[in-house]
């Protein structure tokens, strides 16, 4: 592959609540050698630092349960802001920080995927489907809600309108194991693509990303592809609040990054949801820099076999 602009974004959000560490996490990426390892690829590494949240106000209209609503709005709305300044310079990769931060990175890829007039899909792999409304979500914990925002489900009063919501069909989930009733049941009365590892055990992973990938090429499209640490087994990836055990292994996790590699789609990447705090000697920041290093071209041999095109 020819060298891209990467441009590292932190995002050093924690939803609040329980368990405090993941703003953390872009000092631990960075640790880990993010950057020297995308350049070590060919790319252009430019890191922008950290981003800080927009000075926002709560909406009487939010639920009370919803954990530092304010914080949320101004998050949602600077991170969006950073994506779409970085989008036309190059391929932006969020160090996380909580899965709320795609709140607004989905929602700034979306912006500059019609401003360019190409549709976005989006890939999200996680154990979780991140599918609720402020009004569903039993934690309050908005990490639980992104998809539902940028897919224009209603309730997010008081956050940046989702002008050009993603349309179901455009989105993939690969790893789903815990998933809460009332989005299932939302989910399931849509045309989203979800695979749980049920069925991720059954065909193997390449078959279902191949599948959307090729969908994503014929349509033109963008592609955001949202890793959240916990897509990943806890035995290899424990540094997350979030650990579900019979998650994607190591193998897995690595075929899924080479597939979106190859086909030469991915224009946008989150990394999120890593707890410093929570880690083993920095394994799991190494593991996510290893993915990431994948994502974009580390390779065993310079003409891989490949079965899926
Ligand atoms: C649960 C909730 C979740 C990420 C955990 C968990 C959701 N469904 N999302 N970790 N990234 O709180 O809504
Ligand atoms: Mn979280
Ligand atoms: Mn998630
Ligand atoms: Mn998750």
């Amino acid at each position: 592959m020819t060298g891209k602009t990467c441009i590292l974004i932190g995002a050093p959000m924690d939803a609040g609540k329980s368990r405090r560490g993941c703003l953390m996490g872009p000092d631990a990426y960075r640790t880990a050698g993010i950057g020297a390892a995308l350049a070590d690829l060919g790319h252009q590494v430019v890191d922008i630092g950290n981003v800080a949240p927009d000075a926002a106000d709560m909406h009487a209209d939010l639920p009370n349960h919803i954990h530092q609503p304010a914080e949320m709005i101004g998050w949602t709305s600077s991170l969006a802001r950073a994506a779409e300044e970085a989008l036309p310079r190059g391929l932006p990769i969020f160090l996380g920080g909580d899965h709320g931060l795609a709140l607004g990175s989905v929602l700034g890829a979306a912006n500059h995927a019609a401003r360019e007039e190409r549709p976005l899909f989006v890939l999200w792999l996680d154990a979780h489907t991140d599918f609720h409304t402020p009004q569903s979500t039993a934690s309050g914990n908005l990490h639980g809600a992104p998809l539902g925002y940028v897919t224009g489900r209603d309730g997010f009063h008081g956050f940046p309108e989702v002008a050009h919501p993603i349309p179901h069909e455009n989105i993939c989930l690969l790893g789903l194991r815990s998933v809460d009733p009332d989005e299932r049941e939302a989910m399931q009365a849509t045309n989203v693509r979800y695979h749980d590892m049920r069925s991720i055990d059954e065909t193997g992973i390449a078959r279902p990303l191949a599948d959307f990938l090729a969908d994503v090429e014929a349509a033109n499209g963008m592609l955001h592809v949202s890793l959240d640490v916990d897509f990943l087994d806890p035995s290899i990836a424990p540094a997350v609040g979030t650990t579900v055990p019979g998650g994607a292994t190591m193998r897995e996790g690595h075929l899924a990054m080479e597939m979106i590699c190859d086909s030469g789609l991915m224009t946008s990447l989150d990394l999120v949801e890593l707890n410093p705090f929570l880690d083993e000697r920095g394994r799991t920041a190494q593991v996510m820099v290893d993915l990431a290093a994948s994502a974009l071209g580390r390779r065993v041999f310079d003409r891989p076999t490949r079965a899926y095109s």
